[in-house]
């Protein structure tokens, strides 16, 4: 693990109750899932929570995220409220947008997450587009904007990043390497082995971390913020990490063996973490196991507010709906 010796113990207990949090969230999504009681589909982020709470750590609260499809952690790690989360992933109307959106549209203005997307790609312009507008403003506030491998394949990446670049906007690029875009490993859908090595062309620093390890996505995306919040650009870090479940839930997964998944469950985020602060006596086990308890409990209070929430009357529902 990488150290960070200026981080508070409140701040490490922070960031391990957050990935605790989103586990036992999309554990329990997926659960709810399997019971039928959710409308459509869904992307869950098992494994990946390093990436997501590292990444929002280094961030202000006024600062801005834009999210993806597998946004769930994203939300939590910026301060979301999982009451209103998971009503909106069960479709009521106390849900974030009043259950109209799902798992996938879950969107926290208040918080600054400016929202998750179906649209794979669809969130790095949104993040140039505010990077310009705190830019104009001089707000002196970051936009971070996360995005898969899948994603980094696509035109609207290479504009927006060109953008940015030219205009020095205050955005950091997160890219969630976790090795597929669907069934699409990234060893063949790109010719280089670093996706952060896209960022010379766009002439700014690009650095790979380990997206498993929480402190070193912390350490570079920190360094990133710096920059951009200092007037000196945007950055791309590529977190290399796994997600453990299937693409959404209609993956039969015949793309990948079990002993891959098998060796990344070794490399798991949150026991890594735990381990690393035990060791270093930042923890007690009873405080780990205090952690996991609280941020369960947390969840099936959230199951409980969702499940007594009253559905959207047929009526209205075309309210706050645009297509
Ligand atoms: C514009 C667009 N094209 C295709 C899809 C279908 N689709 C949904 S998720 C996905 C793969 C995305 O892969 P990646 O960006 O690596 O993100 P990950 O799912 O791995 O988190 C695709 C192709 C879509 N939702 N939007």
């Amino acid at each position: 693990m990488e150290k960070r010796i200026e981080l508070t113990k409140e701040q490490l207990l922070d960031m391990l109750s957050k990935m605790r949090t989103i586990r036992a969230f999309e554990e329990k999504a997926d659960q709810l899932f399997a019971l039928g009681k959710v409308h459509g589909t869904m992307h869950l982020s098992i494994g990946m929570e390093a990436t997501a709470v590292g990444a929002i750590a280094a961030l202000r609260p006024d600062d801005y995220i834009t999210s993806t499809h597998r946004g769930h952690g994203h939300c939590i790690a910026k301060g979301g409220d999982v009451k209103l989360m998971m009503a909106e992933f069960l479709g009521k109307e106390t849900g974030y947008c009043r259950g109209r959106g799902g798992s996938m549209h879950i969107a926290d203005v208040e918080s600054g997450n400016l929202g998750a997307t179906g649209v794979v790609g669809g969130g790095i312009p949104t993040a140039v587009g505010a990077a310009l507008s705190v830019a104009l403003r001089k707000t002196g506030q970051v936009v971070l904007c996360f995005f898969g491998d899948g994603a980094a394949n696509m035109g609207i990446f290479h504009e927006s990043l060109n953008l940015a670049a030219i205009w020095k906007l205050p955005v950091v690029f997160v890219c969630e390497n976790n090795q597929y875009a669907m069934s699409m490993p990234v060893a063949r859908a790109f010719p280089i082995e670093n996706i952060a090595e896209r960022a010379a062309a766009y002439a700014m620093p690009g650095k790979v971390v380990d997206g498993n390890d929480v402190l070193a996505v912390y350490a570079a995306v920190v360094e990133a913020v710096d920059r951009a919040r200092h007037g000196q650009g945007p950055s791309l870090v590529e977190c290399k990490t796994y997600r453990w479940k299937g693409h959404s839930k209609s993956d039969q997964e015949r793309y990948r063996t079990r002993e891959e998944v098998a060796a990344w469950k070794k490399r798991d985020p949150i026991a890594r973490l735990e381990a690393y602060l035990i060791e270093q006596g930042v923890l007690t086990t009873e405080e780990a196991q205090r952690i996991a308890n609280e941020a369960q409990q947390l969840i099936e209070d959230a199951v409980a507010f969702a499940e007594s929430s009253p559905e959207p009357r047929v009526e209205e529902i075309h309210e706050g709906v645009y297509a």
